[in-house]
């Protein structure tokens, strides 16, 4: 083989070139060549792309390893594709059809682009700090002896400058040193520009103030090589440059050479005349635009010297649009090159018309081979990996025994007693909570089980043998891990431990509890999860007014509503032990099945009787969203239908109704979400020919066509209210409009209305005749 004429940086500056081009031209070609079938904007980011191309070349053609795993800056996903489109494993077609139906997405995405994708991205701050708990996940299972050690890798996020505005980065920068997190980086694309502007000059230097107090190293590559020996040499042009603020920068950036000369004869008078002297106008440019970011040598060394496993910041300066017409220009964020923009520098980066798709097209013949041995020596994965499920073998769960019992404590009893038995699930299941360990009944499978710490951690407490129900003691081997109160920290580790499958080969069955209302604190981040097809048993408890005495702002009204709404995620509502038994065991084999998806499991701290069961056929109908606690006469003419912590006021107003309405039905409805699912998922079957009735449709077809429904559940009525829609039933729906207060049982349905009164006067109002 020849040996290569250029050294490793030549052929990685013209790679950097190469992806500047190809990400550039992917996004011109969706919005001016490829034909509008809507009119609509295309849109993409060539700004966003081109800051970003010279750290991504040297990260994946130098510095990346097989099991490193990165977080792309989602507005950086063409420059993605372009990185694959180099190595092979991507093909012009899905990039000529790029944010069109089918082709490279927009952003980067785990489930729907063919190139693998390690993280998707798109809300800004959730990329980042999902890659924290990865690493975590990867001690996790190093730990616990589910991984091999020398399948270990780093995990790299590259962030926005204005990305860092995210609070969620912080919440998890804190609870990853609390942690010891290590094997990160995080690469800063300090541009310095956000969407609308340029970014404020006052957190300057506080970023790497911050980081550093967490334990983090922070390398700043703020010049190039060149600009920092021009500066060095001149102190004077030093000082200057770095008072400029980030938006006086930018105007030089955009405005180029000819503005930067007569501003710093302005502003530095004779003691740059020699300066200037031996620099044109174009060369000026180049060497101001030598940022750290874009200066292959800085990169590389940067890389290869950080190669312990202290999480390491590394802000790397950059121009915004580096190369393009609008390089600096604060609007330039959504900004393309019109098509005569476009053509000049075509010509300029030396890209033959016609000859745009040609990978290599520009590099010539000497460089070619050096170029060539990059791609092929680039050590990231090229293939999907295969995501791992049938791992866990699940049992048959028990149902806690107790004529009274609250779906909570249920959960707590299940899981202890899952713990005490071991074996395959016990020992793959981790739990995780946002400092709610205890109120959520965590508690007992805790004390089974252990914290997960990577250094073990004495309980203090017991060791004094002070009495205390909770056995807190830490180390490698435990299987709870516990958070600061930060949902969005829950979230994202149930998004890296559900993806553990995917990621590492071993599938883990994560639940993670919080309180209900908190669910809209983390929204983002639990959709984020979903969005990845994470896997995950979310517990949420305890929830609704049912929680009385903690008031409005602890009672949950519109989870189930939320439920409703988000894809890859199953609610279920018990209100008895077994359903909630059946519950767990499904939720579990569905985390691990690939056509499974994440269940969503609402609870309640409220002690019911339980119910006789004579057979068993209830629970098929509880696992697809309801039965008939108490079946219908045939055409009857009214129905309750009921879900979760208020049965015992439905089933009083029942017995209280059953001699007044012969035929009255109790439909205990579990799960809304897969009700409605079957509903329209059997409506679209219609339209392709087949006939097949819905759950909710069959339990409702016995009722009479004029039959009228009293929906009652502990949270927005809305819930349930859709219901009379499936087969054009009347219906009166009860549940919770307003905010909750504090208050005993009796007094809070009687206030919202959800006690058998309610039911009773609701259902009459519907048998008077119109
Ligand atoms: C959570 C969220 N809010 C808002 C947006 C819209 N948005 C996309 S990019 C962006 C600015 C990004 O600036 P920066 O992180 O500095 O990236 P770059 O300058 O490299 O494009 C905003 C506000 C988003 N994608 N996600
Ligand atoms: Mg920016």
């Amino acid at each position: 083989m020849l040996k290569p004429v250029t050294t490793d940086i030549e052929s990685l500056k013209i790679l950097d070139d190469r992806l500047r081009w190809l990400s550039a031209w992917t996004i011109h070609h969706a919005n001016h060549i490829r034909t509008s079938a809507d009119g609509l904007k295309v849109g993409g980011h060539q700004a966003s792309c081109a800051s970003m191309t010279s750290i991504m070349a040297a990260l994946y053609f130098h510095a990346l390893g097989p099991n490193d795993r990165v977080a792309v800056k989602p507005h950086a996903g063409p420059v993605l594709h372009a990185i694959h489109y180099l190595l092979g494993t991507q093909s012009r077609e899905a990039l000529e059809n790029f944010r069109g139906f089918g082709g490279a997405q927009s952003y980067p995405s785990r489930t729907k682009d063919r190139i693998p994708v390690d993280f998707s991205t798109g809300s800004v701050g959730l990329g980042v700090a999902i890659t924290a708990f990865s690493s975590l996940i990867q001690d996790y299972l190093t730990a616990h002896g589910m991984m091999d050690e020398a399948h270990r890798g780093r995990f790299v996020a590259l962030v926005g400058d204005a990305e860092l505005d995210e609070g969620n980065i912080y919440e998890a920068l804190i609870e990853g040193a609390k942690h010891d997190v290590r094997n990160l980086w995080w690469i800063v694309d300090y541009n310095r520009q956000s969407l609308d502007a340029t970014s404020a000059d006052r957190m300057f230097e506080r970023f790497d103030e911050i980081f550093r107090s967490c334990g983090w190293r922070v390398v700043e590559l703020r010049y190039g090589k060149r600009l920092k020996a021009a500066l060095d040499a001149n102190p004077a042009l030093l000082s200057w440059f770095e008072a400029l603020s980030n938006a006086e920068l930018s105007v030089l950036h955009y405005q180029g050479g000819e503005a930067l000369r007569k501003r710093i004869a302005a502003d530095l008078g004779k003691s740059a005349a020699a300066f200037l002297k031996t620099h044109d106008d174009p060369a000026l440019a180049g060497l101001f635009s030598d940022l750290g970011g874009h200066c292959m040598e800085s990169l590389v060394e940067a890389f290869d010297a950080a190669q312990d496993d202290v999480p390491t910041l590394f802000i790397a300066w950059t121009i915004k649009g580096y190369g393009l017409p609008f390089a600096g220009h604060k609007d330039n964020h959504a900004g393309l090159m019109n098509p005569t923009q476009m053509s000049a520098w075509r010509e300029a980066m030396g890209v033959g018309e016609g000859r745009e798709w040609e990978p290599l097209e520009s590099v010539g013949d000497n460089a070619r081979t050096g170029v060539e041995a990059l791609i092929d020596k680039s050590r990231i994965a090229r293939e999907k990996r295969q995501r791992a499920f049938g791992q866990i073998d699940i049992p048959a769960l028990p149902v806690p025994s107790g004529e009274e019992q609250s779906t909570q404590a249920a959960f707590g009893r299940i899981l202890l007693e899952i713990a005490k038995a071991g074996g395959s699930l016990a020992d793959r299941i981790v739990t995780t909570s946002p400092d709610v360990t205890v109120s959520t009944n965590l508690g007992a499978w805790v004390n089974q089980r252990g914290l997960f710490r990577r250094e073990a951690l004495e309980d203090i407490f017991a060791k004094q043998k002070i009495a205390s129900a909770q056995k807190w003691s830490a180390g490698n081997t435990g299987q709870h891990i516990e958070l600061g109160i930060a949902e969005n920290n829950l979230f994202l580790m149930l998004a890296a431990a559900g993806l553990a499958g995917d990621m590492f080969g071993t599938r883990l069955a994560p639940v993670g509890t919080l309180y209900d209302p908190f669910i809209a604190r983390g929204l983002d981040a639990l959709n984020y999860a979903c969005y990845q097809d994470a896997r995950f048993l979310l517990v949420s408890t305890p929830s609704g007014i049912t929680l009385g005495p903690e008031g409005g702002a602890h009672q949950s009204i519109n989870p189930p509503l939320i439920a409703l709404g988000q894809p890859g995620l199953r609610h279920y509502e018990p209100a008895f032990a077994d359903e909630l038994t059946a519950m767990m065991g499904l939720a579990f084999r569905l985390i691990d099945d690939p056509h499974g998806e994440s269940t969503y499991l609402r609870l309640s701290t409220r002690n019911i009787r339980q119910v006789e069961r004579e057979e068993d056929s209830w629970r098929e109908g509880a696992l697809k969203g309801g039965y008939w606690l108490r079946a219908p006469a045939p055409r009857s003419e009214a129905a309750i239908v009921a879900m979760g912590a208020v049965m015992p006021e439905a089933l009083a107003a029942w017995e209280e109704l059953r001699d007044d309405i012969p035929g009255l039905g109790l439909l205990l409805v579990t799960s809304p979400d897969l009700l409605h699912r079957g509903w329209t998922a059997a409506q679209a079957a219609r339209w392709n020919g087949r006939r097949e009735p819905s759950h909710v449709e069959q339990l409702l077809s016995p009722l009479g066509r004029n039959a009228g429904l009293v929906t009652i559940a502990d949270a927005a009525p809305a819930s349930l209210s859709w219901i009379g829609g499936v087969l054009g039933q009347r219906v009166a729906p009860l549940g919770v409009e307003r905010f909750g207060q504090t208050g005993s049982l009796p007094d809070l349905y009687a206030a919202y209305r959800l006690d058998g009164n309610a039911i009773t006067e609701a259902v009459a109002e519907l048998l008077l005749p119109a």
